[in-house]
């Protein structure tokens, strides 16, 4: 599944969605909207490349079967990875390399949410979380396995660069 925009500020909104094959949104310099969450599934690639503009993306209860990647603009991206579902709900599952690369401007990715089971990350495989340029915060614990403040369940040490607050 393919879905590109003409500009504008646009909103892709993916819920209890199945995608057999990949997933490619990409968007242009608008201020776009990304959410994937109750229960969405991708089976292939996922790629998600919201332009420039100040971007704002929501994953939630989702598995991600393929390579998932992640681009940002120039600009604000904010990324909420397991912030705003179901404490009690599925955790988001990666089961291929997942690679977040912010870009350039004052980026924001969240993942997950201390003390909530339901709302962590989990990954089977390699994850890279790169800020990009600028001044970039990354609220999560990549490096725990559980039991960690956010409790974030990579299998893998995540390779994390290019941001400059880690909270
Ligand atoms: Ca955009
Ligand atoms: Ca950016
Ligand atoms: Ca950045
Ligand atoms: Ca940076």
């Amino acid at each position: 599944m393919t879905v590109t925009d003409k500009g504008g500020n646009n909103t892709v909104d993916l819920c209890d969605t199945t995608v057999q094959r990949d997933l490619k949104v990409t968007t242009k310099d608008g201020n776009d909207t990304i959410v994937i969450k109750s229960g969405s599934q991708v089976d292939g690639k996922t790629s998600l490349s919201p332009g420039h503009g100040n971007n704002t993306i929501t994953v939630d209860d989702a598995v991600i079967g393929g390579a998932f990647v992640f681009k940002g603009g120039n600009n604000v991206d904010i990324f909420n990875l397991e912030r705003d579902g179901n404490g009690a709900g599925p955790r988001t599952t990666f089961m291929s390399k997942t690679s977040f690369k912010m870009g350039k401007g004052n980026d924001i990715l969240r993942i997950g949410r201390a003390g909530s089971d339901g709302e962590s990350a989990t990954s089977d495989d390699k994850v890279t979380l790169d800020g990009g340029k600028d001044n970039d915060t990354l609220l999560a614990d990549p490096k725990t396995q559980a039991g960690g403040p956010n409790d974030n369940l990579f299998t893998q040490t995540p390779t994390v660069k290019d941001f400059e607050n880690l909270i």
